[in-house]
């Protein structure tokens, strides 16, 4: 079982900023902003792509939940990042929104 999977089933104790029956959010490990968090799927699925391919209603939902822990965060901006493959910076083989706000971001990104 992978890491996420590992937090989302609760057997890595984790708080939860949001919860549904599908999607689960947490503070990222290694904040890159002063608010990071990661909304995930539930189940594993290996990337937003393949998540997109078969569960296009759960990609939308991790969208919603990020915009509910934006406005309970009190976020003005922020950003959604969705690293897809090792060459664009994924990690972690589990698919992950990056929700960052709470400072300024350039354009383009590194
Ligand atoms: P990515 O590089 O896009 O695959 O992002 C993976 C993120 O996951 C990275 O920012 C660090 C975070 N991360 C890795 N392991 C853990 C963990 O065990 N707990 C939490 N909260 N975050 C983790």
């Amino acid at each position: 079982m992978c890491i996420f999977c590992k937090i989302a089933a609760g057997e890595i104790p984790t708080h939860f900023l949001y919860e549904s029956e599908k999607v689960v959010a947490f503070k990222d490990l290694n904040p890159e902003a002063p608010s990071h968090v990661l909304v995930i799927p539930r189940e594993h699925f290996e990337n937003a792509a393949e998540l997109a391919a078969v569960d296009s209603a759960t990609l939308s939902e991790l969208f919603g939940a990020a915009r509910t822990i934006a406005t309970f965060l009190g976020l003005d901006g922020y950003r959604i990042v969705f690293n897809t493959g090792a060459s664009a910076g994924q990690s972690v083989f589990h698919a992950h929104l990056h929700l960052l706000g709470g400072r300024a971001f350039a354009w383009p990104p590194g």
